[in-house]
């Protein structure tokens, strides 16, 4: 270890590794031990700082002057290495840099602009969960937390039908590229060099259809709100978070309804609540579950100090699940739940510009369900995906049992 690199004094230190096999897996039983052990930690494997308590994860989100986003939202200090991709110009910026772009896309991502799809949406999650529940046993992921979302968001960007394969494999590799260099992040960029390019080709105004996200982000580009370099960046930010992040939400609320049984019964009699049982997943099964800052000058967080350029880590899925904020049912998934305030969204200036279309989508599909479907029953194992950012399941076998 290097002197710059010795921790603040008095600092816990945990000596897990939060990006290995066991803990990706079942995250639980190590938040609480981040949360009990102090408001900062010391991760002595990355080198890094930690929080995973509520307050001060909120804190630091929201203070992006102190915990810049410019030198990357993962492990790696863009200051320091060679980003794997040009950076987001919305992730991995600042203000006042950040604020130009996120103002242009909250225009083409507004609830006017996501209103205006819900009939479309409503009507595909309609003729193709009838044909789901006509099968009976059904995969909740692969037949549809991932049919879904990657039948109804590419349409909506404008993308062509062709190559819509590539989505999710890119989206495994963002995400898992904010983690170490570890086996997951080898996987992942195994075979990606044609997942790039067509993720490259696909940002293109000429790849686009004329009515889509995509054509909205280059129609900003011909008013001057924006330069022509920056639109294709800008359409490759809803191709990066805009499929993986839905499709483990859907997965992840499935999994929650199908886990609670009384919890699928409180829907179906009042398909309304869909909206409620979308955030309460959000919450009790975060799909994000961490993203990095960087400390941008000496932070002081409850007494401890921080050094300048330092990466810290931030548990969101912790922070939903702290019983300090949630009291003691934190760990209990119910729909009823009142009060708001999860972080699963993120919190502040980067706070997620793609929450009115990951809410329609959700909102639409499981209201549909509700309706149609009286139980999700499991019928195997639920099988974890691995991911160094994302928490969800490869596979959850359910029997769908109509009203
Ligand atoms: C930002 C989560 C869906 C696009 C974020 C952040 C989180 C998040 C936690 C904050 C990142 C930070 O603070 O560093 C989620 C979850 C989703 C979801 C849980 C689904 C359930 C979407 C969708 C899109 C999208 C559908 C695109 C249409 C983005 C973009 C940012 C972002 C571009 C960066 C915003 C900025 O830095 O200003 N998301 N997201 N997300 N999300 Fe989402
Ligand atoms: C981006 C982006 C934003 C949020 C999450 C993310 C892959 C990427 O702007 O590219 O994860």
């Amino acid at each position: 270890m290097t002197t710059e690199s010795i921790p603040a004094v008095d600092l816990p230190i945990l000596d897990d590794d939060p990006f290995g096999t066991v803990i990706l897996t079942n995250p639980y039983e190590f938040h609480e031990r981040l949360r009990d052990a102090a408001p900062v930690v010391y991760l002595p494997r990355y080198g890094v700082y930690a929080m995973g308590r509520y307050d001060h994860v909120h804190a630091s989100l929201t203070n992006w002057e102190t915990f810049v986003s410019s030198r990357g939202a993962g492990l790696s200090d863009f200051k320091k290495e060679k980003p794997w991709r040009p950076p987001s110009l919305l992730l991995e910026a600042d203000p006042p840099d950040h604020t130009v772009v996120r103002t242009v896309m909250s225009g083409v991502i507004s609830p006017r602009t996501v209103r205006q799809l819900r009939a479309g949406f409503e009507a595909e999650a309609d003729t193709f969960l009838d044909t789901l529940i006509e099968r009976g046993t059904v995969d909740a992921v692969t037949d549809l937390a991932e049919v879904y979302p990657l039948k109804v968001f590419p349409d909506a960007v404008g993308l062509p039908t062709e190559g819509r394969e590539n989505l999710l494999p890119y989206g495994a590799l963002a995400f898992n590229a904010f983690g170490p260099h570890n086996d997951l992040l080898e996987a992942a960029l195994a075979s990606a060099a044609p997942v790039q390019d067509w993720i490259l080709a696909s940002c293109q105004r000429d790849a686009l259809s004329d009515n889509g996200f995509g054509a909205h982000i280059w129609a900003a580009a011909d008013r001057g709100e924006i330069t022509t370099e920056q639109a294709p960046l800008l359409v490759r930010s809803l191709l990066s978070a805009g499929v993986d992040t839905t499709v483990y939400g859907i997965a992840n609320s499935m999994y929650s309804l199908a886990t609670n049984p009384d919890q699928w019964t409180a829907l179906h009699e009042n398909p309304a609540l869909a909206k409620f049982a979308f955030d309460e997943a959000l919450r009790y099964e975060s799909p994000v579950q961490t993203f990095f800052r960087t400390s941008s000058r000496p932070a002081t967080v409850a007494d401890t100090v921080i050094p300048a350029d330092s990466k810290v880590l931030l548990f969101l899925g912790s922070a939903n699940r702290d019983p300090r904020k949630w009291g003691p049912t934190a760990d209990q998934f119910d729909i009823s739940r009142q009060g708001g305030g999860h972080v699963a969204f993120g919190m502040g200036v980067h706070q997620c510009v793609g929450q009115p279309i990951a809410r329609l989508e959700a909102e639409v599909v499981l209201t549909a369900l509700a309706r149609k479907v009286r139980r999700v029953e499991l019928v195997g194992d639920p099988r974890p995906k691995l991911n160094n950012t994302l928490k969800g399941w490869a596979s959850i076998p359910v029997r769908l049992i109509p009203r």
